[in-house]
């Protein structure tokens, strides 16, 4: 497979950001195995919409099928692997950390593949496929063990009927998670929007955040979104090779640049 043009441009912007806030969204875990979001509906799903199922009003009309929805993404979500554009993000973040930049990942995902690639601060803003809490007493638990028995899955302490928690459609985002994000679109130099479709909000607005706030925007996508013609730059290719091509190029001509050689040389 070929891999993608990596414009200067944008290896240069890499290497000068001081400020990287990265979004991510279903298109990045696609190479793990993990259908995106809109695709999630294969076989005996595939009569379901998605954003049908992932609602209160679902849960509470049919607990039983939603229930059982998730629980096959979470075991899905346990039998898969980070992939390289996963540790991609890992990398760049230590190249710039090592440069004295930040970055700030921001993803939309709920499968935690971020962190189990080596992600240490990761907004969730659509929460976690993992956590289950009960939603009559609260009572929370991550869960990492085979399928439930029943569905939906009973709270022991009070005999409730448990959820996923994720944010569904309809539902506030984590206040701490959003308010970190749109921090970070503010006051970066360089914002990175890597498979998503831009459909969903407010994560779909930080884009448009940070070039108000005169950031440039990367966008990384097999396929164009609405956000394609505002990007400064368009990668159409998957995360995990343009992520890969985009490290490669910042370490060697990036950060190989005379002053760099100069002060790595001494
Ligand atoms: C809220 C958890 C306040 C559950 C999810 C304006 C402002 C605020 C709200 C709204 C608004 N307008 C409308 C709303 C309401 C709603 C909304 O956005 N509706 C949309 C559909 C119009 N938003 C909300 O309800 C949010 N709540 O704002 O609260 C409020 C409340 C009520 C009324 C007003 C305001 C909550 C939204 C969170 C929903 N929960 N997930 C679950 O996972 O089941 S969203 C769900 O979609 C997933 O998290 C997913 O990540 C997310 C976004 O989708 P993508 O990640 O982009 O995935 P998708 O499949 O769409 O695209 C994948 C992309 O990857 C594609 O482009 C593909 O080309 C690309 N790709 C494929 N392979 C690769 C690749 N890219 C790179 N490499 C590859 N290999
Ligand atoms: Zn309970």
């Amino acid at each position: 497979m070929s891999l993608p043009e990596i414009p200067e441009a944008l290896i240069h912007a890499v290497t000068c950001a001081k400020r990287i806030a990265i979004l991510t969204g279903a298109g990045v875990s696609a190479e793990s195995g993990i259908p995106t979001f809109r695709d999630a509906l294969t076989g005996l799903w595939e009569q379901y919409d998605p954003a049908e199922l992932a609602t209160p009003e679902a849960f509470a009309r049919q607990p039983d099928v939603v229930t059982e929805w998730y629980d096959h993404r979470r075991q899905m979500v346990l039998n898969c692997e980070p992939n390289d554009g996963h540790r991609a993000i890992v990398a760049l973040t230590d190249l710039i950390e090592e440069n004295g930049g930040a970055v700030t990942l921001i993803t939309q995902n709920v499968d935690r593949l971020h962190q189990r690639a080596g992600s240490r601060i990761v907004y969730e803003l659509h929460g976690c496929l993992l956590n289950w809490r009960c939603s009559n007493c609260g009572e929370q638990a991550v869960e990492n063990g085979p399928a439930f028995e029943t569905y939906p899955p009973i709270c022991v302490a009070c005999g409730g009927h448990r959820r996923p928690g994720v944010v569904w459609f309809g539902e506030m985002l984590p206040s701490d998670a959003l308010a970190g994000a749109v921090a970070a679109a503010e006051q970066c130099d360089l914002f990175m929007s890597i498979g998503t479709s831009g459909l969903v909000e407010p994560a779909a607005s930080l884009a448009r955040l940070a070039s108000a706030a005169n950031a440039q925007v990367v966008e990384i996508n097999p396929e164009p979104t609405p956000l394609t013609r505002e990007a400064t730059w368009s990668i159409a290719a998957s995360a995990g090779v343009a992520l890969s091509a985009l490290v490669e190029a910042v370490r060697s001509d990036g950060w190989a640049s005379p002053g760099e050689v100069d002060k790595l040389t001494g």
